[in-house]
Protein backbone atom coordinates (compact mmCIF):
# COMPACT_ATOMS: atom_id res chain seq x y z
CA UNK A 1 0.00 0.00 0.00
CA UNK A 2 1.10 3.42 -1.04
CA UNK A 3 2.68 5.59 2.02
CA UNK A 4 2.01 9.19 2.52
CA UNK A 5 4.95 11.60 4.07
CA UNK A 6 3.25 12.76 7.56
CA UNK A 7 5.02 15.82 7.21
CA UNK A 8 3.78 16.56 4.04
CA UNK A 9 0.36 15.09 3.19
CA UNK A 10 0.10 16.84 0.72
CA UNK A 11 3.01 14.87 -1.45
CA UNK A 12 1.79 11.76 -3.67
CA UNK A 13 2.37 8.49 -1.92
CA UNK A 14 5.86 7.03 -1.87
CA UNK A 15 6.31 4.73 -5.13
CA UNK A 16 9.32 2.94 -5.93
CA UNK A 17 10.52 2.71 -9.66
CA UNK A 18 11.11 -0.79 -9.78
CA UNK A 19 12.23 -1.04 -13.68
CA UNK A 20 14.84 1.70 -12.60
CA UNK A 21 16.20 -0.02 -9.54
CA UNK A 22 16.45 -3.23 -11.08
CA UNK A 23 18.88 -1.52 -14.02
CA UNK A 24 21.01 -0.92 -11.15
CA UNK A 25 21.36 -4.27 -9.54
CA UNK A 26 23.44 -5.72 -12.87
CA UNK A 27 22.86 -9.10 -11.91
CA UNK A 28 19.04 -9.43 -12.54
CA UNK A 29 19.93 -9.27 -16.44
CA UNK A 30 21.07 -12.57 -15.70
CA UNK A 31 19.28 -15.31 -17.01
CA UNK A 32 19.46 -19.11 -15.68
CA UNK A 33 18.82 -22.00 -17.75
CA UNK A 34 17.83 -20.25 -20.24
CA UNK A 35 15.48 -17.93 -18.48
CA UNK A 36 15.36 -14.93 -16.79
CA UNK A 37 16.51 -15.10 -13.31
CA UNK A 38 13.98 -14.67 -11.02
CA UNK A 39 15.82 -14.23 -7.54
CA UNK A 40 13.73 -14.91 -4.72
CA UNK A 41 16.40 -15.77 -2.25
CA UNK A 42 17.23 -12.17 -0.55
CA UNK A 43 17.05 -13.69 3.03
CA UNK A 44 20.09 -15.97 2.45
CA UNK A 45 21.74 -12.73 1.17
CA UNK A 46 21.01 -9.48 -1.33
CA UNK A 47 22.16 -8.49 -5.11
CA UNK A 48 23.93 -5.58 -5.22
CA UNK A 49 23.90 -2.25 -7.03
CA UNK A 50 25.90 -0.68 -9.00
CA UNK A 51 26.32 2.65 -6.19
CA UNK A 52 28.05 -0.70 -4.00
CA UNK A 53 30.18 -2.48 -7.07
CA UNK A 54 31.53 0.84 -8.14
CA UNK A 55 32.48 1.91 -4.68
CA UNK A 56 34.62 -0.78 -3.68
CA UNK A 57 36.12 -0.82 -7.64
CA UNK A 58 36.42 2.91 -6.90
CA UNK A 59 38.26 2.22 -2.92
CA UNK A 60 40.66 -0.42 -4.50
CA UNK A 61 41.33 1.73 -7.94
CA UNK A 62 42.23 5.47 -6.41
CA UNK A 63 42.46 5.11 -2.44
CA UNK A 64 43.56 1.59 -1.44
CA UNK A 65 46.06 1.79 1.87
CA UNK A 66 45.71 0.25 5.40
CA UNK A 67 43.81 2.50 7.98
CA UNK A 68 44.41 4.25 11.23
CA UNK A 69 48.40 3.64 10.65
CA UNK A 70 49.84 5.74 8.12
CA UNK A 71 50.62 9.97 7.58
CA UNK A 72 50.42 9.63 4.03
CA UNK A 73 47.85 10.69 2.08
CA UNK A 74 46.56 7.43 0.60
CA UNK A 75 45.83 6.05 4.34
CA UNK A 76 44.23 9.42 5.46
CA UNK A 77 41.77 8.73 2.43
CA UNK A 78 41.60 5.26 3.29
CA UNK A 79 40.83 5.96 6.56
CA UNK A 80 37.91 8.46 5.89
CA UNK A 81 36.57 6.65 3.80
CA UNK A 82 36.29 3.56 6.43
CA UNK A 83 35.23 6.24 9.00
CA UNK A 84 33.06 7.73 7.18
CA UNK A 85 31.01 4.72 6.24
CA UNK A 86 31.01 4.45 9.85
CA UNK A 87 29.11 7.82 10.70
CA UNK A 88 26.75 6.38 7.90
CA UNK A 89 25.78 3.28 9.88
CA UNK A 90 25.48 4.87 13.06
CA UNK A 91 22.97 7.00 11.56
CA UNK A 92 21.29 4.28 9.90
CA UNK A 93 21.11 2.49 13.45
CA UNK A 94 19.98 5.64 14.84
CA UNK A 95 23.05 5.43 17.42
CA UNK A 96 24.15 8.38 19.71
CA UNK A 97 27.99 7.76 19.06
CA UNK A 98 30.55 6.94 16.36
CA UNK A 99 32.19 4.71 18.97
CA UNK A 100 29.42 2.96 19.69
CA UNK A 101 29.64 1.01 15.81
CA UNK A 102 32.17 -1.47 15.64
CA UNK A 103 32.74 -3.42 12.29
CA UNK A 104 33.04 -7.35 12.24
CA UNK A 105 32.50 -9.92 9.40
CA UNK A 106 28.67 -10.59 10.09
CA UNK A 107 25.29 -11.14 12.93
CA UNK A 108 27.36 -14.08 13.12
CA UNK A 109 30.39 -12.29 14.49
CA UNK A 110 28.93 -9.91 16.17
CA UNK A 111 26.34 -11.87 18.37
CA UNK A 112 29.35 -14.23 19.40
CA UNK A 113 31.49 -11.19 20.37
CA UNK A 114 28.74 -10.25 22.81
CA UNK A 115 28.72 -13.62 24.50
CA UNK A 116 32.10 -13.91 25.28
CA UNK A 117 33.04 -10.30 25.70
CA UNK A 118 30.02 -9.00 27.81
CA UNK A 119 28.59 -12.60 28.84
CA UNK A 120 32.01 -14.66 29.62
CA UNK A 121 33.16 -12.35 32.15
CA UNK A 122 29.66 -12.06 33.79
CA UNK A 123 27.55 -14.93 33.95
CA UNK A 124 27.54 -18.12 36.13
CA UNK A 125 25.82 -21.06 37.03
CA UNK A 126 22.59 -20.36 38.32
CA UNK A 127 22.10 -17.09 35.73
CA UNK A 128 19.69 -17.12 32.84
CA UNK A 129 20.08 -16.48 29.22
CA UNK A 130 16.71 -15.73 27.57
CA UNK A 131 16.58 -16.28 23.50
CA UNK A 132 13.23 -17.24 21.59
CA UNK A 133 12.33 -20.62 19.33
CA UNK A 134 12.70 -18.30 16.18
CA UNK A 135 16.11 -17.83 16.18
CA UNK A 136 18.46 -18.70 13.73
CA UNK A 137 21.59 -21.02 14.64
CA UNK A 138 23.70 -17.91 15.26
CA UNK A 139 21.56 -16.80 18.03
CA UNK A 140 21.47 -20.04 19.27
CA UNK A 141 24.63 -21.66 19.13
CA UNK A 142 26.85 -18.49 20.88
CA UNK A 143 24.96 -18.73 23.86
CA UNK A 144 24.92 -22.32 24.18
CA UNK A 145 28.95 -22.15 23.97
CA UNK A 146 28.57 -19.55 26.36
CA UNK A 147 26.19 -21.72 29.11
CA UNK A 148 28.79 -24.52 28.69
CA UNK A 149 31.30 -22.21 29.50
CA UNK A 150 29.83 -20.25 32.62
CA UNK A 151 26.99 -22.97 33.93
CA UNK A 152 24.47 -20.44 32.92
CA UNK A 153 21.34 -22.36 31.49
CA UNK A 154 19.40 -21.48 28.52
CA UNK A 155 15.61 -20.76 28.55
CA UNK A 156 13.56 -20.53 24.90
CA UNK A 157 10.32 -18.43 24.71
CA UNK A 158 7.65 -20.66 22.54
CA UNK A 159 6.01 -19.79 19.60
CA UNK A 160 2.44 -20.09 18.48
CA UNK A 161 0.89 -22.48 15.48
CA UNK A 162 1.27 -19.11 13.78
CA UNK A 163 5.03 -18.82 13.85
CA UNK A 164 4.83 -15.53 16.49
CA UNK A 165 6.23 -15.44 19.68
CA UNK A 166 3.85 -16.30 22.87
CA UNK A 167 5.03 -13.07 24.63
CA UNK A 168 2.57 -13.79 27.65
CA UNK A 169 5.20 -16.40 28.61
CA UNK A 170 7.47 -13.84 29.14
CA UNK A 171 5.71 -13.71 32.81
CA UNK A 172 7.40 -16.79 33.75
CA UNK A 173 10.49 -16.62 31.53
CA UNK A 174 12.32 -13.45 32.39
CA UNK A 175 13.19 -13.98 36.03
CA UNK A 176 15.63 -12.12 37.97
CA UNK A 177 18.52 -14.77 37.36
CA UNK A 178 17.74 -13.49 33.38
CA UNK A 179 21.16 -11.69 32.46
CA UNK A 180 20.74 -11.74 28.91
CA UNK A 181 17.72 -11.74 26.47
CA UNK A 182 18.66 -12.22 22.61
CA UNK A 183 15.80 -12.16 19.84
CA UNK A 184 15.51 -11.76 16.83
CA UNK A 185 14.30 -8.69 14.88
CA UNK A 186 12.63 -10.81 11.90
CA UNK A 187 12.65 -14.22 11.52
CA UNK A 188 14.75 -15.78 8.73
CA UNK A 189 12.84 -18.87 8.50
CA UNK A 190 9.16 -17.03 8.29
CA UNK A 191 9.16 -13.52 8.04
CA UNK A 192 7.77 -12.98 11.29
CA UNK A 193 8.81 -9.49 12.95
CA UNK A 194 9.21 -9.67 16.74
CA UNK A 195 7.53 -7.32 19.14
CA UNK A 196 10.90 -6.80 20.34
CA UNK A 197 10.57 -2.90 21.45
CA UNK A 198 7.72 -4.68 24.27
CA UNK A 199 10.53 -7.15 24.50
CA UNK A 200 13.48 -4.58 25.34
CA UNK A 201 11.04 -3.25 27.82
CA UNK A 202 10.31 -5.92 29.62
CA UNK A 203 13.80 -7.25 29.90
CA UNK A 204 15.55 -3.71 31.04
CA UNK A 205 12.66 -3.71 33.52
CA UNK A 206 14.00 -7.16 34.63
CA UNK A 207 17.60 -6.00 34.62
CA UNK A 208 18.69 -8.31 31.36
CA UNK A 209 20.76 -7.03 28.67
CA UNK A 210 19.05 -7.20 25.54
CA UNK A 211 20.97 -8.31 22.09
CA UNK A 212 18.64 -7.74 18.85
CA UNK A 213 19.55 -9.98 16.04
CA UNK A 214 18.77 -7.48 13.38
CA UNK A 215 20.41 -9.55 9.94
CA UNK A 216 16.72 -9.48 8.47
CA UNK A 217 15.40 -6.33 9.43
CA UNK A 218 18.13 -4.01 8.49
CA UNK A 219 17.51 -4.86 4.94
CA UNK A 220 13.99 -3.30 5.01
CA UNK A 221 14.43 0.00 6.83
CA UNK A 222 16.72 1.74 9.19
CA UNK A 223 16.26 1.26 13.17
CA UNK A 224 16.38 3.62 15.91
CA UNK A 225 18.50 1.92 18.30
CA UNK A 226 17.78 4.52 20.86
CA UNK A 227 14.32 4.53 20.87
CA UNK A 228 14.18 0.82 20.97
CA UNK A 229 16.58 1.08 24.02
CA UNK A 230 18.46 -2.45 23.02
CA UNK A 231 21.77 -2.73 24.46
CA UNK A 232 23.17 -4.64 21.27
CA UNK A 233 22.35 -4.84 17.74
CA UNK A 234 23.88 -6.74 15.11
CA UNK A 235 23.40 -6.94 11.34
CA UNK A 236 24.86 -8.56 8.10
CA UNK A 237 26.14 -6.12 5.59
CA UNK A 238 26.03 -8.97 2.51
CA UNK A 239 21.87 -9.23 3.55
CA UNK A 240 21.50 -5.30 3.02
CA UNK A 241 22.82 -5.55 -0.32
CA UNK A 242 26.56 -4.72 0.60
CA UNK A 243 29.41 -6.74 0.50
CA UNK A 244 29.89 -9.68 1.88
CA UNK A 245 32.02 -10.14 5.11
CA UNK A 246 31.18 -6.96 6.73
CA UNK A 247 28.88 -6.73 9.57
CA UNK A 248 28.06 -4.03 12.35
CA UNK A 249 27.80 -4.61 16.13
CA UNK A 250 26.03 -1.80 17.59
CA UNK A 251 26.43 -1.50 21.54
CA UNK A 252 25.36 0.51 24.60
CA UNK A 253 28.84 2.53 24.93
CA UNK A 254 29.25 2.07 28.61
CA UNK A 255 28.75 -1.84 28.36
CA UNK A 256 31.18 -1.54 25.26
CA UNK A 257 33.55 0.23 27.77
CA UNK A 258 33.32 -1.99 30.19
CA UNK A 259 34.18 -5.33 27.99
CA UNK A 260 37.12 -7.04 27.35
CA UNK A 261 38.76 -7.56 23.93
CA UNK A 262 37.25 -9.99 21.80
CA UNK A 263 40.36 -10.65 19.73
CA UNK A 264 43.85 -9.58 20.08
CA UNK A 265 46.32 -8.25 17.46
CA UNK A 266 47.06 -5.12 15.40
CA UNK A 267 44.61 -2.05 15.72
CA UNK A 268 43.18 -2.72 18.99
CA UNK A 269 45.74 -1.58 21.00
CA UNK A 270 47.38 1.26 22.61
CA UNK A 271 50.55 0.46 23.62
CA UNK A 272 52.04 -3.24 23.66
CA UNK A 273 55.41 -4.43 26.14
CA UNK A 274 56.22 -7.76 27.14
CA UNK A 275 54.84 -6.56 30.87
CA UNK A 276 51.01 -5.80 29.86
CA UNK A 277 49.27 -4.06 26.87
CA UNK A 278 46.66 -1.06 27.18
CA UNK A 279 44.32 -1.49 24.83
CA UNK A 280 42.66 1.36 22.53
CA UNK A 281 39.86 3.22 22.86
CA UNK A 282 36.50 2.26 21.35
CA UNK A 283 35.48 1.12 18.67
CA UNK A 284 38.81 0.14 17.69
CA UNK A 285 39.18 -2.10 21.31
CA UNK A 286 37.19 -4.34 19.51
CA UNK A 287 38.25 -4.82 15.55
CA UNK A 288 41.76 -6.05 15.99
CA UNK A 289 43.68 -6.67 12.75
CA UNK A 290 43.57 -5.06 8.84
CA UNK A 291 39.63 -4.74 8.87
CA UNK A 292 37.40 -5.08 5.73
CA UNK A 293 38.28 -1.35 4.43
CA UNK A 294 36.68 -1.86 1.03
CA UNK A 295 33.70 -4.07 2.19
CA UNK A 296 32.80 -1.07 5.01
CA UNK A 297 33.58 1.71 2.08
CA UNK A 298 30.59 -0.73 -0.02
CA UNK A 299 28.49 -1.01 2.91
CA UNK A 300 28.53 3.25 3.19
CA UNK A 301 28.09 3.45 -0.54
CA UNK A 302 24.92 0.80 -0.06
CA UNK A 303 23.03 2.26 2.91
CA UNK A 304 23.38 5.87 0.46
CA UNK A 305 21.94 4.39 -2.26
CA UNK A 306 18.88 3.11 -0.42
CA UNK A 307 18.06 6.25 1.56
CA UNK A 308 18.23 7.99 -1.97
CA UNK A 309 15.02 5.52 -2.80
CA UNK A 310 13.30 6.43 0.34
CA UNK A 311 12.57 3.98 3.15
CA UNK A 312 8.84 4.42 2.76
CA UNK A 313 8.10 3.58 -1.19
CA UNK A 314 10.46 -0.02 -0.47
CA UNK A 315 8.09 -0.90 2.42
CA UNK A 316 5.39 0.09 0.57
CA UNK A 317 6.46 -2.25 -2.42
CA UNK A 318 8.07 -5.15 -0.57
CA UNK A 319 4.71 -5.15 1.70
CA UNK A 320 2.79 -5.45 -2.06
CA UNK A 321 4.97 -8.37 -2.76
CA UNK A 322 4.31 -10.30 0.07
CA UNK A 323 0.41 -9.86 0.05
CA UNK A 324 0.53 -10.57 -3.99
CA UNK A 325 2.66 -13.65 -3.23
CA UNK A 326 0.74 -15.07 0.04
CA UNK A 327 -2.32 -14.77 -1.63
CA UNK A 328 -1.63 -16.63 -4.54
CA UNK A 329 0.27 -19.45 -2.69
CA UNK A 330 -2.28 -19.33 -0.38
CA UNK A 331 -4.85 -20.75 -2.59
CA UNK A 332 -2.41 -22.96 -4.48
CA UNK A 333 -3.56 -26.82 -4.36
CA UNK A 334 -1.41 -28.89 -2.56
CA UNK A 335 0.91 -25.67 -1.03
CA UNK A 336 1.06 -25.03 2.67
CA UNK A 337 2.11 -21.99 4.08
CA UNK A 338 4.77 -22.22 7.16
CA UNK A 339 4.37 -19.42 9.74
CA UNK A 340 1.30 -16.90 9.20
CA UNK A 341 2.06 -14.37 12.20
CA UNK A 342 0.10 -11.24 11.54
CA UNK A 343 3.28 -8.87 11.62
CA UNK A 344 5.39 -10.20 8.83
CA UNK A 345 7.79 -9.13 6.20
CA UNK A 346 9.30 -10.43 2.92
CA UNK A 347 9.28 -14.16 3.15
CA UNK A 348 6.93 -16.88 2.57
CA UNK A 349 7.78 -20.45 4.02
CA UNK A 350 5.97 -23.58 2.21
CA UNK A 351 5.88 -27.12 1.63
CA UNK A 352 3.85 -28.56 -1.51
CA UNK A 353 2.06 -31.94 -0.21
CA UNK A 354 3.91 -34.81 -0.49
CA UNK A 355 7.27 -33.66 -2.63
CA UNK A 356 10.28 -32.53 -0.88
CA UNK A 357 11.57 -29.26 -0.78
CA UNK A 358 14.77 -29.91 -2.39
CA UNK A 359 13.02 -31.26 -5.63
CA UNK A 360 10.72 -28.23 -5.27
CA UNK A 361 13.84 -26.32 -5.28
CA UNK A 362 15.28 -28.42 -8.20
CA UNK A 363 12.51 -27.90 -10.75
CA UNK A 364 12.64 -23.93 -9.71
CA UNK A 365 15.80 -23.72 -10.90
CA UNK A 366 15.36 -24.95 -14.31
CA UNK A 367 12.51 -22.28 -14.75
CA UNK A 368 15.03 -19.74 -13.54
CA UNK A 369 13.67 -19.22 -9.86
CA UNK A 370 15.97 -18.92 -7.17
CA UNK A 371 14.71 -20.11 -3.74
CA UNK A 372 16.32 -21.33 -0.62
CA UNK A 373 14.94 -24.43 0.33
CA UNK A 374 16.10 -26.62 3.57
CA UNK A 375 16.50 -25.62 7.49
CA UNK A 376 17.48 -22.10 6.92
CA UNK A 377 19.51 -22.62 9.65
CA UNK A 378 16.90 -22.73 12.35
CA UNK A 379 16.05 -26.00 12.64
CA UNK A 380 14.17 -25.38 15.97
CA UNK A 381 11.70 -24.08 13.87
CA UNK A 382 11.53 -26.74 11.26
CA UNK A 383 11.22 -29.32 14.59
CA UNK A 384 7.98 -27.50 15.76
CA UNK A 385 6.15 -27.28 12.17
CA UNK A 386 6.93 -31.19 12.29
CA UNK A 387 9.08 -30.67 8.97
CA UNK A 388 12.58 -31.20 8.02
CA UNK A 389 12.68 -28.36 5.72
CA UNK A 390 10.55 -25.88 3.88
CA UNK A 391 11.26 -24.19 0.22
CA UNK A 392 11.66 -20.52 1.11
CA UNK A 393 10.89 -17.02 -0.61
CA UNK A 394 12.33 -14.01 0.41
CA UNK A 395 11.81 -10.62 -1.22
CA UNK A 396 13.75 -7.56 -1.85
CA UNK A 397 13.11 -4.14 -3.25
CA UNK A 398 13.94 -4.97 -6.55
CA UNK A 399 11.60 -8.44 -7.21
CA UNK A 400 8.02 -7.85 -9.11
CA UNK A 401 4.81 -9.76 -9.21
CA UNK A 402 6.08 -11.05 -12.51
CA UNK A 403 8.69 -12.83 -10.66
CA UNK A 404 6.05 -14.29 -8.03
CA UNK A 405 4.00 -15.54 -10.95
CA UNK A 406 7.18 -17.29 -12.00
CA UNK A 407 7.22 -18.87 -8.88
CA UNK A 408 3.69 -19.75 -8.89
CA UNK A 409 4.25 -21.38 -13.06
CA UNK A 410 7.14 -23.53 -11.40
CA UNK A 411 4.96 -24.69 -8.73
CA UNK A 412 2.29 -25.96 -10.85
CA UNK A 413 5.60 -27.23 -12.93
CA UNK A 414 6.55 -29.39 -9.55
CA UNK A 415 3.32 -31.02 -9.07
CA UNK A 416 3.38 -32.29 -12.87
CA UNK A 417 6.48 -33.42 -12.73
CA UNK A 418 5.82 -35.10 -8.90
CA UNK A 419 1.92 -34.95 -9.09
N1 LIG B 1 20.65 -14.15 11.99
C1 LIG B 1 19.64 -14.25 11.12
C2 LIG B 1 18.25 -13.89 11.53
C3 LIG B 1 19.91 -14.68 9.82
O1 LIG B 1 18.93 -14.78 8.94
C4 LIG B 1 21.24 -15.03 9.45
C5 LIG B 1 21.57 -15.58 8.10
C6 LIG B 1 22.24 -14.85 10.41
C7 LIG B 1 21.92 -14.42 11.67
C8 LIG B 1 23.68 -15.10 10.10
O2 LIG B 1 24.15 -14.09 9.27
P1 LIG B 1 25.66 -14.12 8.72
O3 LIG B 1 25.71 -13.01 7.74
O4 LIG B 1 26.55 -13.91 9.89
O5 LIG B 1 25.84 -15.47 8.10
N2 LIG B 1 20.49 -16.20 7.45
C9 LIG B 1 20.56 -16.94 6.32
C10 LIG B 1 19.42 -17.44 5.70
O6 LIG B 1 18.28 -17.28 6.07
N3 LIG B 1 19.80 -18.12 4.59
O7 LIG B 1 21.13 -18.09 4.50
C11 LIG B 1 21.61 -17.35 5.57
Amino acid sequence: MPVTDPTRPDAPPATLDVARVRAEFPILAETINGRPLAYLDNAATGQKPRATIDAVRRYYETTNANVHRGVHSLSVAATDAYEGARDRVRRFLGAADIREIIFTRGTTESINLVAQAYGRPRLGPGDEILITHLEHHSNIVPWQLLCEQTGATLRVLPIDDRGALVVDRLDDLLTERTRIVAVGHVSNALGTVNPIDAIIERARAAGAVTVIDGAQAAPHGPVDVQELGCDFYALSAHKMFGPTGVGVLYGRRDLLEAMPPYQGGGEMIKSVTFDGTVYNALPHKFEAGTPNIAGVVGLGATIEYLESLGWDAIEAHERHLLDDATEKLGTLPGVRLIGTAPEKIAVVSFVVEGIHPHDVGTILDHEGVAIRTGHHCAQPVMDFFDVPATARASFALYNTTDEIDALVQGLQRVMEVFG
